[in-house]
């Protein structure tokens, strides 16, 4: 892996992880890696740079060995009354990582809580190390998750954990998480980050259309009818035939090869 940061950033580290692997690196250690607008800013700006950039194909964010996020930066919010909320740049923020195109993997060790725990479900595929606290503690602040947690985390884990997590403030273990399809896996602490670099790079080897195409059609599950998922999925695979990608993967099957995907 490259130590190289590539970006002039205040909030986060940027580094290339093999050819096709961005890595973000949330890096506010003093405030535990809370998340205050600038860092979603920048979140959201290398986000777009990977959206245009061919040669990266999945987007690794992690908050490092410790810890992943603690939040919202509470002494920024603390600041905003309500009109500043409304007009708050925020939301676009969100709206940008939630709409990025590409498969975007978090590798989560220590705390994810409040828009922590948000970042986690926006990324499509969480790492978990042994650890980790995963919850969403704003009602102890006299509010409510701001970041999709009261829609998100009820899609992903259903009525009865989501209410007890957002009601009391509890927080989950990594195997809770797991058991409740918050995360796909956890790891031994230390492994948390190799583990999710490897899986970043397998899937990085898969075709970047069939990657994008896929994760459009499985996040659309949360807002279509059975019926329109269905037509959607039927497009994207019948659009798929047409791929030179997919004319390789079949042609590297049949001669025994690994497929050279190029997005095309
Ligand atoms: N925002 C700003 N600063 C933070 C945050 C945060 N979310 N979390 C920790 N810090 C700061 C602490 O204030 C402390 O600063 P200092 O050294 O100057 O005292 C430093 O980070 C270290 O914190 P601790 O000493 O508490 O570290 P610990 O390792 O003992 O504990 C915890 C770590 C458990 C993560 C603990 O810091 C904590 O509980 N943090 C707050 C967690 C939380 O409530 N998160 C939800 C935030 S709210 C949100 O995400 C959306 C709604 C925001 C609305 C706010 C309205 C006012």
């Amino acid at each position: 892996m490259s130590d190289q940061t590539i970006a002039p950033n205040q909030d986060i580290l940027v580094e290339r992880s093999g050819a096709h692997v961005l890595l973000i690196t949330l890096n506010r250690p003093d405030v535990r890696n809370a998340l205050r607008n600038n860092s979603l800013r920048e979140i959201a700006a290398e986000l777009a740079l990977a959206e245009a950039d061919d040669s990266i194909r999945v987007v690794v964010i992690t908050g490092g060995a410790k810890v992943f996020a603690a939040g919202a930066d509470i002494n920024e919010m603390a600041q905003t009354d309500a009109i500043g909320a409304l007009l708050d740049v925020r939301p676009q923020y969100w709206k940008a990582i939630a709409g990025f195109s590409k498969p975007l993997l978090a590798a989560v060790n220590g705390y994810a809580l409040g828009a922590g725990c948000e970042m986690l479900m926006h990324a499509d595929i969480a790492i978990a190390g042994r650890s980790a606290k995963i919850g969403q503690p704003e009602i102890n602040l006299g509010t409510i998750p701001g970041a999709g947690g009261t829609q998100r985390l009820i899609r992903t884990v259903g009525k009865p954990l989501a209410m007890k997590m957002v009601l009391s403030g509890e927080f989950l273990t990594a195997d809770d998480a797991l058991a409740a399809g918050l995360i796909a896996e956890v790891a031994d602490d230390e492994q948390t980050l190799p583990r999710t670099l490897a899986l970043a790079e397998t899937i990085a080897a898969k075709s970047p259309l069939a990657l994008r195409l896929a994760k459009e059609a499985m996040l659309k599950s949360y807002e279509l009818g059975l019926e329109a998922g269905l037509n959607l999925e039927r497009k994207s695979f019948s659009l798929l035939a047409a791929s030179d990608d997919r004319r390789e993967g079949i042609a590297a099957f049949k001669e025994k090869r690994a497929a050279q995907f190029v997005g095309r």
